[in-house]
């Protein structure tokens, strides 16, 4: 089948937050590489893709932020819109699910599907909010995990065993907005029979896909369809999303996974509106291919119930493939926005202005094509300086050193007025080049895509070695013209290759040559005789240790535990504190109460007398280390025996952030004894 047209569409990130490498990584520079190749071989593309703005997600960043869903999105949208453009991924729509064209479709949608009978109405039991007066999401529900008995359990995942929990498993469940206990309460839904479209999605997936979509994608979608589909609603009780088109479904929203995907079409149909194009040849044509480029955690959204969707309103075409990509991690650990353990694209543009082609180039070195992959930046330095500055920086800069140093920039002619290869062996390497890019990139295999192109570059460098112009110069300048022309035209097709990939420095290196700016894939390239290239600068600048030290510095401060203080306890009145009897005084003597691991055993002078007090301070402090330190002692606390010895008091300690105790003290020592007031 050949296709007259791609529609590509990328995730649509949620508008809670910003954008990090992991999200380029993952769908986003894929996706843009592909594009990018497919226009260069001249086909018609429409790259598709925008905010996602409703769902738990959206209302989850509002209530942590204080401000409103509509705040939320109106911030992120404008923020990952403006940081894709300025890191270069070129859509050719970026809209967002909040706008009214994308509420009609998705109505439109969930009615065409309501009046064709797709939906199960179902009456259930869901957790509901006496005091938020809401009914909860499974996000909105914390509990205990029955699996591994983590007690921040969310109503859909336990984030420490991974486990897929339903709200009704978690133990002495609680409403994250109100603290309240939920109680069950009746809701009508519309649920999708996922099970229906078993056999159909068997035979489209398992079979007609089988060795065309990527393993990690048939793989989990071969185990979702072998464990068999369920029915799954289709709306929510939300406030924040969009309203269910029925009479008598107040408070109801459509499932945010129903209305997103059907987000990739109001963009196309806005996107061809502004161009006087025809939306329906992008999603209904079957001579249109659909590929969807996302993260591995949509796998089954995109494979599955988009598609049964699609296929149940009728006259949409299917996905042709999802090249999903798996995770990227960071030093070692998993990217996540929650503990700020991220390279957030916005910093990294802000840090190393000018030098995006540099993050394109090592993240689409190490692209998690099957498994995760790994960030560093160690990693970033050495590709950087050994590979893009060292190959093909070094090699750009070398010929136009020596073409100016030789024949004041101009190519020679050399009796010819065009100048073509005349080392066949460069031509041929040249040719399987474009071949293995090609085939690479129509695999989705963009490591393997971007390393050929990397090995062209090595063979230039080895031919210029091989012939050494430097030497020829001084008995046979026609030699070193002739090999500095088969470098040249060497740098034209580096320059072509790495358009997809590097598209900032395919320009820099098309304007050193004195050439147009972009070529076509199949674009004959081929310089004029006397064709004068440009004087040298350099392509790329090298990464310092200081750079690297100091994101690695910035990472490890991210690290620190965000504090959270306890919540504050009810007012008491003056009188109340008058009886707290609170003195300064010194420890005399310290050591650990044998047989356990917190507690020490101190004989302070208070001034008043001296007194024996147990603390549990064991593990921030060593005996030795505390003996003379002036303190503030809760004089009045009536004795207690703790492990068999009368402790009469407390010492006053601060909790901080990462949960170490520091000493309360008088900023400077005064006599044991004095009252604290
Ligand atoms: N926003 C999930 C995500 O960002 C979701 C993608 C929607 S694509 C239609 O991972
Ligand atoms: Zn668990």
């Amino acid at each position: 089948m050949t296709f007259k047209r791609t529609t590509v569409t990328a995730a649509l990130p949620y508008a809670n937050g910003p954008l990090h490498i992991g999200h380029i990584a993952g769908a986003y520079l894929p996706a843009d590489m592909y594009v990018r190749y497919l226009r260069l071989k001249r086909h018609e593309v429409a790259f598709i893709c925008g905010s996602d703005e409703y769902g738990a997600a959206i209302m989850m960043r509002a209530k942590k932020e204080g401000i409103s869903p509509k705040q939320i999105i109106d911030k992120y949208h404008a923020e990952n819109k403006k940081a894709f453009e300025q890191f270069g991924i070129s859509f050719d729509m970026y809209h967002r699910t909040s706008e009214p064209i994308h509420h009609e479709t998705a109505q439109d949608f969930f009615k065409t599907l309501y009046e064709k009978g797709e939906f199960e109405e179902i009456e259930s039991e869901q957790y509901f909010d006496e005091t938020a007066k809401q009914f909860l999401a499974d996000r909105f529900i914390m509990g205990t995990c029955p699996k591994c008995a983590n007690e921040n359990a969310y109503g859909d995942q336990c984030e420490k065993c991974g486990s897929t929990l339903s709200p009704s498993e978690l133990i002495s469940p609680k409403s994250t907005l109100s603290g309240a206990v939920p109680v069950l309460r009746k809701t009508k839904h519309w649920y999708l029979p996922m099970q229906k479209a078993e056999n159909w999605l068997k035979k489209w997936i398992l079979e007609d896909k089988k060795g065309i979509w990527k393993t990690n994608v048939y793989g989990q979608c071969r185990s979702w369809l072998e464990n068999g589909l369920q029915a799954r609603s289709m709306t929510r009780d939300l406030e924040w999303g969009i309203p269910v088109p029925l009479p008598h479904a107040e408070g109801k929203v459509l499932y945010v996974w129903l209305d997103a995907p059907i987000g990739y079409i109001s963009a196309t149909k806005e996107w061809a509106k502004q161009k006087g194009k025809d939306w329906e040849q992008y999603w209904k044509s079957p001579d249109t291919r659909l590929l969807h480029f996302i993260g591995k955690d949509n796998i089954v959204f995109h494979c599955i119930i988009f598609p049964i969707i699609l296929k149940a309103h009728g006259d949409f075409i299917l996905p042709d493939n999802v090249p999903a990509n798996e995770f990227l991690n960071l030093e070692g650990d998993k990217l996540s926005t929650s503990r700020n353990w991220a390279v957030w694209l916005d910093d990294y543009m802000r840090d190393f202005p000018n030098r995006n082609d540099e993050l394109r180039y090592v993240i689409g070195s190490i692209s998690p094509e099957t498994s995760d992959s790994e960030f560093t930046w160690k990693d970033f330095q050495a590709r950087i300086n050994n590979e893009l500055v060292a190959i093909l920086g070094n090699f750009i800069n070398r010929i136009l050193v020596l073409q100016h140093k030789y024949f004041e920039g101009k190519l020679q002619g050399l009796g010819k007025d065009r100048i073509d290869f005349t080392d066949e062996n460069l031509r041929n390497a040249t040719g399987k080049a474009y071949d293995l890019v090609a085939e690479n990139l129509d695999n989705f295999k963009f490591k393997a895509a971007l390393q050929a192109v990397m090995d062209l570059a090595r063979t230039a460098n080895k031919y210029l070695t091989d012939t050494e112009p430097w030497k020829t110069i001084k008995d046979s300048p026609e030699k070193t013209a002739d090999s500095l022309n088969n470098a040249f035209l060497l740098a034209g097709h580096l320059a072509t290759l790495f358009q997809p990939f590097l598209p900032n420095t395919s320009k820099k290196i098309f304007d050193f040559l004195n050439l147009k700016s972009e070529f076509f894939w199949d674009e004959e390239l081929i310089f004029e005789a006397n064709h004068e290239v440009k004087t040298p600068e350099l392509l790329f600048q090298k990464i310092e240790d200081s750079e690297i030290e100091q994101q690695i510095a910035k990472l490890q401060e991210s690290k620190k535990p965000v504090f959270k203080p306890e919540t504050a306890k009810e007012n008491i009145d003056f009188e109340a504190f008058t009886k707290t009897d609170i003195r300064t005084a010194t420890i005399l003597e310290a050591e650990k109460v044998p047989k356990t691991t917190k507690l020490l055993k101190l004989k302070l002078d208070t001034g008043l007398d001296q007194r024996t007090v147990v603390s549990g301070i064991a593990e921030y402090f060593k005996p030795e280390e505390i003996i003379g330190k002036q303190v503030c002692l809760l004089a009045n606390l009536a004795p207690r025996e703790i492990k068999g010895i009368v402790s009469q008091g407390m010492i006053l300690l601060a909790s901080d952030a990462d949960g170490s105790l520091k000493f309360v003290s008088p900023e400077q020592a005064v006599a044991n004894g004095a009252v604290v007031k």
